[in-house]
């Protein structure tokens, strides 16, 4: 059976693989070659991956080049993530910029560390979408967990104080906390995180506190730059890509390790609680080339002239 994963990742497969299938039954000129780079960087991988894949591509043309090729890609990324139970209580931030699935992802995640045995305080930071507390609530509910919200204050700080409050008395060991959405070009908002964090600091210094910056895989190389403003803010501990099942663009996954630095820890595969992956290397890459597929068709490569 398909896993989630292989399935969101198939129209950034039809890219990725086609690009590669293009050379199947052909010799490899360098006309050919350069096709083949020109489509690779239109599928998001950014500059240096794509001229890195050439050299494996060249100088592996006289065997089955896609195995090395997918190796390669693998060595790009970050170690696999395996959400373990945490060793002191741990808060994590989730933070980005507007629309990129941060309320959904929170709710996943409560749901992910609920599964593996953690207590769980869901806080709802959100204080300036409409809505956003109700849309919370409601996952919440699905969830299971305890939850701490306040509509009557527009200061985020008193609610992440509030809920720390609650989830000390409520011996939780997994705090998320739903921020609003914003720029870092907002410095008033970009301040306020930073607010956030002091008061985290100062006030209860038996939480760690992390930051998982929640990026929309739709919008390609902006996220990336997205990000690496946040970073410049506020200290980013890990990304997750959402919306991958909607998109071409998952070659992005490793401009954003190349210039970010970060591990990627999950994945959002869709709308759903469940639609949640954690980030495996191999099996993305696997997603990304589908492998399988494209032995039959690449085994009797022609030579490099
Ligand atoms: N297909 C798909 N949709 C997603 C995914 N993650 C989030 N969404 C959708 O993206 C939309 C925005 O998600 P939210 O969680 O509200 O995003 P947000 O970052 O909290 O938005 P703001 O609070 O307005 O900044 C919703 O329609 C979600 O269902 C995903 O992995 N796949
Ligand atoms: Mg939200």
């Amino acid at each position: 059976m398909l896993s989630k994963l292989f399935k969101a990742l198939s129209r950034s497969r039809s890219t990725i693989a086609d690009a590669f299938k293009s050379l199947a039954g052909k010799r490899i000129t360098p006309e050919s070659l350069e096709s083949l780079e020109e489509q690779l960087l239109g599928a998001d991988l950014g500059f240096e991956t794509v001229e890195s894949i050439m050299d494996v591509v060249e100088h592996h043309s006289k065997s089955n080049f896609i195995e090395k090729v997918g190796d390669h890609l693998v060595s790009l990324l970050s170690e696999s993530f395996n959400p373990v139970p945490f060793q002191v209580p741990t808060i994590l931030m989730v933070v980005g910029v507007n629309g990129s699935g941060k309320t959904t992802t929170a709710a996943k995640l409560a749901q992910v560390y609920k599964k593996i045995g953690q207590t769980v305080t869901l806080i709802a930071a959100d204080t300036y979408r409409a809505a956003a507390v109700d849309q919370l609530k409601i996952w919440g509910n699905r969830v299971g967990c305890h939850l701490v919200c306040n509509d009557k204050t527009s200061e985020p700080t008193s609610i992440l104080f509030d809920g720390l409050v609650s989830a000390k008395s409520n011996n939780s060991n997994v705090i998320i906390v739903d921020t609003a959405g914003r720029l870092h070009t907002y410095s008033n908002l970009m301040e306020e995180l930073a607010k956030m964090y002091r008061v985290v600091e100062n006030r209860f210094p038996e939480f760690d506190i992390k930051s998982l910056i929640i990026m929309d895989a739709n919008l390609g190389q902006n996220s990336v730059i997205q990000a690496k403003e946040f970073g410049k803010h506020v200290k980013l501990d890990g990304a997750i890509l959402t919306k991958l099942d909607g998109t071409a663009r998952g070659g992005i996954v490793f401009p954003l390790f190349q210039e970010l630095k970060i591990p990627v820890q999950f994945i959002g595969v869709g709308e759903d609680l469940g639609d949640l992956e954690f980030f495996d290397p191999q099996n993305y890459v696997d997603g990304l080339l589908g492998l399988n597929q494209l032995e039959g068709h690449l085994e009797h490569l022609p030579k490099l002239p």
